[in-house]
Formats: structure tokens, sequence, C-alpha cells
């Protein structure tokens, strides 16, 4: 852990990695502080949300056909708030919405905008029961051969500027990678800043640790149930929230996989590529760990539409190796 002297917050990290790139136009800090702002919002609303009577379902679904939370809303409703303002914002992209919003037009300018992609509030069903939820982000570059603003968003995974995730669990918790390794930051109510605790995070190699919903193993493809036998035999314990914040959270710091595999109900898998997927695998990757969906690489697929589906392995390499080698 850090020398406790050296009190570093985010927005001040921030503003140190920008000085890595003297022509940099300060706009993805204001990006980062978006984010950080938000999610500072979001945290404490969620957790006043059963005083301030904000739980609970609204009669409304979203795109992916799942009923919304009515922190769902609030939470995209102050992403869109924060990032709105930020000058270097041309395009975002949420799991709640539909069509992604186009913030400005590129203007063709010297510094390419920034497209911000998010899932707001990532296992929102965990609400009611004061469970660990998160906020989850990628950041890509305006892409100016797209012919639609839309389609700038479908780069793949690779092409990641920055990813990060908010896990809203026993403390609120900001992990970041700016492709120079992954750093964590915990929120200190007393002072309202994200404070670095730990820099250039590194998964463990292995751990005898997986996370998936095993409700759903009947259905998982052969090779995904030869893995689960050989987990079992080989004594691993399981671990698993419903929320892929707090799982890969969990994976991160104590090594393991997480797995969601293809199931009857979700043949292609259920999580999304471009705002769960992509962002979890940058940072894994970044931390040292692998990122898979079946036998290729996550962030090589190439996206085909903004909200499509993947099934995910994740986390430690000899862990994800163990399951690749069932496949
Ligand atoms: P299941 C939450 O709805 C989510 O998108 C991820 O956060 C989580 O890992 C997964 O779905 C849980 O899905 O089918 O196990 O409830």
């Amino acid at each position: 852990m850090l020398h406790q002297d050296n009190l570093t917050t985010l927005q001040s990290h921030i503003l140190q990695e920008a000085q890595r790139f003297p022509q940099a136009t300060g706009q993805f800090s204001w990006i980062l502080s978006a984010m950080s702002l938000a999610t500072k919002v979001i945290a404490s609303k969620i957790r006043r949300a059963r005083i301030d009577d904000v739980l609970g379902a609204l009669d409304s679904s979203n795109v992916q056909g799942e009923r919304q939370q009515k922190l769902d809303v609030i939470a995209n409703e102050t992403l869109l708030r924060c990032l709105g303002t930020r000058s270097g914002v041309a395009v975002v992209a949420s799991e709640e919405n539909e069509e992604p919003m186009i913030l400005r037009q590129d203007t063709g300018g010297a510094e390419r905008p920034y497209c911000v992609l998010f899932d707001p509030l990532d296992g929102s069903s965990n609400l009611d029961c004061a469970g660990a939820v998160g906020t989850i982000f990628s950041i890509l570059r305006y892409d100016r051969r797209a012919k639609t603003p839309e389609g700038s968003l479908l780069q793949r995974g690779a092409e990641q500027v920055a990813a990060g995730y908010i896990l809203y669990g026993s403390s609120v918790v900001f992990v970041l990678t700016t492709g120079n390794g992954v750093h964590m930051f915990v929120l200190d109510p007393n002072i309202g800043a994200f404070v670095l605790v730990a820099k250039d995070v590194k998964v463990p190699t292995a751990s005898k640790i997986y996370s998936t919903n095993e409700g759903n193993c009947l259905g998982f493809p052969d090779g995904y149930q030869r893995y689960l036998r050989f987990a079992h035999e080989q004594g691993y314990s399981t671990r698993y929230s419903g929320a892929m914040v707090a799982d890969v959270h969990r994976i991160l710091l104590n090594g393991g996989v997480f797995l969601y595999p293809p199931t009857k109900k979700s043949p292609d898998g259920k999580l999304r590529l471009m705002y769960e997927a992509n962002p979890m695998a940058f940072l894994i990757e970044q931390a040292g760990g692998k990122a898979y969906a079946g036998t290729e690489r996550i962030l090589d697929i190439q996206p085909k539409t903004l909200h499509q589906r993947t099934s995910v392995i994740l986390g430690s390499p000899a862990e994800v190796d163990h399951v690749l080698a069932h496949l």
C-alpha cells in the first residue's frame, strides 16, 4: 500500500497523468472529472435510497427488456448531466438508452473528441436488499472514418483509451485504467474526494475461486460443464454476487475467474460487450489478467451493434487458462 503521507486524490492523479501528454488539451481529464462528480452523486443517492423512497422498479423497461429500477434512471440522468457539460464528449451511449446521444458534432479540430459508454447502475436488482452495485464506463476516441456518430462507437475494445468501474459496496471504490496500469481510489466521505489507495494493481496469477451463476449450468455448453466438474474436484470455492462490478473487483484483488457462459436464455451470453465486457477486459488485462469470450480475446471482437451481448471468461491468467483448456 501507499505511504500514508502521499495523499493523492483522483483529481490530482488525473492532472499528474495529463502532464505525461504536454500536447493534451485537458478534455480527457475533464471527462474523468465528470465521472468522478457523477459517481459521488450516485453514491450519495444509493446510500439514502430506502430513506428517500427511490428503491424499486418503474413500470418501464430498458432497451434490454429489463425492468428499470428508479435508481437506474437517476444514475443515468446524473451521468448525462455531468458529461453533457464536457466539451470533449461528442457521443454518449448508455445501457439505458436505445440510441446513443450526440452531444456535439466533431469539429475536425486538432484533438479528436471522445465517446463515452456506460452501464450507469450495473446489478441494480441488488439495490432493494442493499447489495453491491456499480457503474462501468468505457472511453473511446471519436472515429472520423465512421459514416455516422453511432458508427463511431463500434470500435474493438482494444481501441479504448480508458475504462473503469465504481463499486458502491461497503466502501465506494473507483478503479481506473488509462492504459498505464490499474489504479484504485476510495471515496473518503469526510472530504468528498476519491483518495488513491493502490497504484498499478495486479490480479493474482492464480486462485481457486470461480464466480458464475450455477443456476444456469445445465444450459452451459459442455466445455464449461467440464470445467465446473474440474473446479469441484479441485476443491475450488465459489463466490457470486449477481453484480459484475462486485464479482470482478473481488477477482482483481483476490484472484479467480468470472464466467458468464452462453445459456439457454442468453445463447450469446448475457453481458453487454461495449459497456460491460470491454471495459472490464481492458482493466483485467492491464492488471495482468486475461479476458475471453469463448476462445476469442474480448478486446479483439469487432462489434456489430451497440447493445450486443457476449459471453465472458475473465480473471487470473492461470484460472482463465484452466477454463479455456476445457472448452
Ligand atoms: P444473472 C446484472 O444484471 C448483470 O448485468 C451483471 O452485473 C451480472 O454479472 C449479471 O447480470 C448477473 O446475471 O443471470 O446471474 O442474474
